[in-house]
């Protein structure tokens, strides 16, 4: 059946799936297939499942904070230099993280997460909570790189640690750094039923990204930056995230290579993820070594994976949080029964 090139679709529900499953048939297929057979799964997490939640990527197009790439601010040494810029950075995420909401992705994941039998775990490389807020069974989800909503004490004496503190801002000088996040929104999305992936074309709208990039970053001082409320001499409370350069947590790791060794893992769901960080994007190789598939669910997917050219590999193009309730219907709608 020749289907027009492009049909123009205004959301989502409007998408016959039928004609998406059409496309992707025979992946999805094969994909649902094992999934029903699979005992023990992973999935991997980064940015991308949250794009759709409003937040954005480290290395796509939003990857920049005020002009400074993300990745340069998530440091030690930039800390250490100006921890008054570091700090606005890290305020604006919160806000936007607390603003933004889990989507179906997150979801899916968190039923996926209580299906009886099944041995699953997540392992988010995301900070920003939204796996955490989606009900998802906090015995099975791995921050493998800490929360925005975590502080820690700086001082190597004191090791005052708070968990899930929400205040936003967390101090007055740290105010008006919450900007609004504003990704350009979608028009109308189209969708290539000849091409095996759900190509999502988003015409801009007239309106840009709201986000005074251009507002200079405040000068502050360590006295008007979080403080520690345990030290006597005032330490400085930084953010209770994993930046480069910083061993992750043992415990969590020690955690996820119980899970891995226990048993071979069936199938591995990268998603979102550029899989550029280790070493949590050494988990696909660990499980494909073991014998277990990998399925990714990502904008940017390699055409030789889409054309199912790589061994035990499968490939969903389109957005995470509207490929994964689809693809994983069969365990989740069977529990939801
Ligand atoms: C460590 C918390 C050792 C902070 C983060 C040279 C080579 C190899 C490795 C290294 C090297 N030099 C240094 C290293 C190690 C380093 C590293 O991997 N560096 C990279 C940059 C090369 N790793 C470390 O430093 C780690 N620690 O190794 O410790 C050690 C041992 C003992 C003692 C001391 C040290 C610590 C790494 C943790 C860093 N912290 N986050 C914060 O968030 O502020 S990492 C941060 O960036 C995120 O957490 C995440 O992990 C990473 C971003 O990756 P993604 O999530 O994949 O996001 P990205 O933007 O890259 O991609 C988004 C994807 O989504 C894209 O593929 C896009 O196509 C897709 N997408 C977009 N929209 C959608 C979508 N997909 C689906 N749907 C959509 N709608």
């Amino acid at each position: 059946m020749q289907l027009n090139k492009f049909i123009g679709i205004t959301d989502l529900q409007d998408i016959d799936f039928s004609f998406c499953n059409y496309a992707m048939s025979k992946a999805l297929t094969e994909f649902q297939e094992h999934l029903k057979q699979s005992r023990r799964i992973v999935a991997l997490v980064g940015a991308g499942l949250s794009v759709s939640s409003g937040l954005p990527t480290f290395r796509g197009a939003e990857g920049l904070w005020k002009n400074f790439n993300m990745i340069d601010l998530a440091t030690p040494d930039a800390f250490y230099i100006d921890p008054g810029l570091v700090w606005q950075f890290y305020s604006w995420r919160r806000h936007n993280a607390l603003k933004a909401k889990p989507n179906a992705g997150h979801h899916a994941l968190a039923q996926l997460s209580k299906v009886p039998d099944l041995e699953f775990l997540t392992i988010t490389q995301n900070v920003d909570g939204l796996s955490a807020r989606s009900g998802h069974n906090k015995n099975n989800l791995y921050e493998i790189h800490g929360s925005l909503f975590t502080l820690k004490c700086t001082s190597f004496m004191c090791n005052y640690i708070e968990k899930d503190n929400m205040k936003v801002p967390l101090t007055p000088a740290l105010r008006d750094t919450e900007f609004e996040y504003q990704p350009v929104r979608r028009k109308r999305r189209m969708i290539d039923y000849d091409s095996i992936t759900m190509e999502q074309t988003e015409e801009l709208t007239d309106e840009v990204a709201i986000s005074p990039q251009f507002v200079p970053v405040k000068e502050l001082n360590e006295k008007d930056l979080p403080q520690c409320p345990v030290c006597q001499d005032g330490s400085l409370l930084r953010p209770g995230v994993v930046w480069f350069g910083e061993s992750l947590p043992l415990q969590e790791l020690n955690e996820i290579d119980d899970f891995m060794e226990g048993g071979p893992v069936d199938l591995i769901l990268v998603i979102g993820t550029s899989g550029t960080v280790y070493p949590a994007n050494s988990y696909v190789d660990r499980v494909m070594l073991q014998g277990g598939k990998a399925a990714i669910f990502n904008t940017d997917i390699d055409d030789k994976i889409l054309r199912g050219e790589v061994a035990n590999t499968w490939g969903f193009k389109g957005d995470g949080a509207e490929l994964l309730p689809l693809a994983l219907r069969p365990l989740i709608e069977k529990d939801e029964q």
